[in-house]
């Protein structure tokens, strides 16, 4: 995400999303599982109003499965359609296929019922930029037989992907901008890797993620950094983990910013484990 948001840039954007809109029948708001609240564009509800819309928690062969189980049944409590998968893997896929077939399959009967001639129920992907759009369309292109090309007149230069006989896919992507006027949101997506380090320095980042670990991560934390003691200041427990791993510079001061690096590497990949930064 090292694209800087313009209001001209945003306005395009959203311009781009209206337009598709027309085109599709669903839309699939991709969010990452670790933070489905910081992942979102609050303006998104504005720009697809009552389009049929499902919810993708991407990514989470990283997040929480306790706190994934309590998303899930956020959102079915609110009746909205959502699935968690891992995209690279392509675990979860198969579900999305089915759901969306499932959303439709009312206007697909009462299309039949006038006799109506049928159409593939087509979807538009959406989400904010890193949270693994393009890596979901190449799985799920990779998996279905082919791209459907242009066809003039009614979607010029538009290419579909035909994901079996009922469902086409738009191939590219609706990119949504961040919003962090919350500075915690900001530091969520700097943590996860999603938004270049402008917001905070390496060691402001590191510190502030192991205050976290600190308290919602314990066993996590004493787990992968052999650390005895959670019950002291950050900074220590942060003294411990340079020394362990033998960050130390020249006349034995910590390198603070080779373990701040560490830390944040380590937690983007999920070598820490699976951890959750926003619950419902
Ligand atoms: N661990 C994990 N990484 C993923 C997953 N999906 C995408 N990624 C990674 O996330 C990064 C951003 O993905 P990309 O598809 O470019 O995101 P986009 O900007 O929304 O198109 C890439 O490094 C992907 O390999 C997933 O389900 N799990
Ligand atoms: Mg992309």
């Amino acid at each position: 995400m090292d694209i800087q948001w313009y209001p001209g840039h945003m306005a395009k954007a959203k311009r781009l999303i209206m337009e598709n809109l027309k085109l599709v029948d669903i839309v699939i708001e991709i969010l990452d599982a670790r933070v489905p609240i910081s992942s979102r564009n609050p303006d998104v509800d504005n720009i697809i109003g009552n389009k049929p819309r499902l919810i993708v928690l991407n990514k989470f062969d990283l997040s929480d499965p306790t706190i994934n189980k309590e998303w899930e049944d956020y959102y079915n409590k609110k009746g909205i359609n959502n699935i968690f998968i891992n995209s690279i893997t392509g675990r979860g896929i198969d579900k999305v296929i089915n759901t969306l077939v499932f959303m439709m399959k009312e206007k697909m009967q009462s299309l039949a019922q006038r006799g109506r001639k049928y159409k593939p129920i087509r979807c538009m992907i959406i989400g904010i930029p890193n949270v693994g759009k393009s890596t979901f369309i190449n799985k799920i292109a990779g998996k279905s037989s082919a791209k459907t090309g242009s066809k003039p007149g009614v979607t010029k230069g538009k290419q579909w992907i035909r994901l079996n006989q009922q469902i086409e896919l738009l191939d590219t992507p609706g990119i949504l901008w961040p919003k962090f006027e919350d500075k915690e949101v900001g530091i969520r997506l700097a943590w996860i890797g999603s938004i270049k380090d402008e917001i905070l320095d390496q060691e402001e980042l590191a510190f502030r993620l192991l205050d976290f670990l600190k308290t919602s991560y314990p066993a996590l934390l004493i787990d992968r950094y052999n650390i005895d003691n959670l019950d002291r200041e950050t900074l220590d427990i942060l003294n411990d983990i340079s020394k362990n791993r033998g960050f130390i510079v020249k006349g034995g001061e910590f390198d603070y910013l080779r373990t701040s690096e560490m830390l944040l590497d380590e937690f983007r990949k999920g070598t820490i484990g699976k951890i959750s930064l926003e619950r419902p």
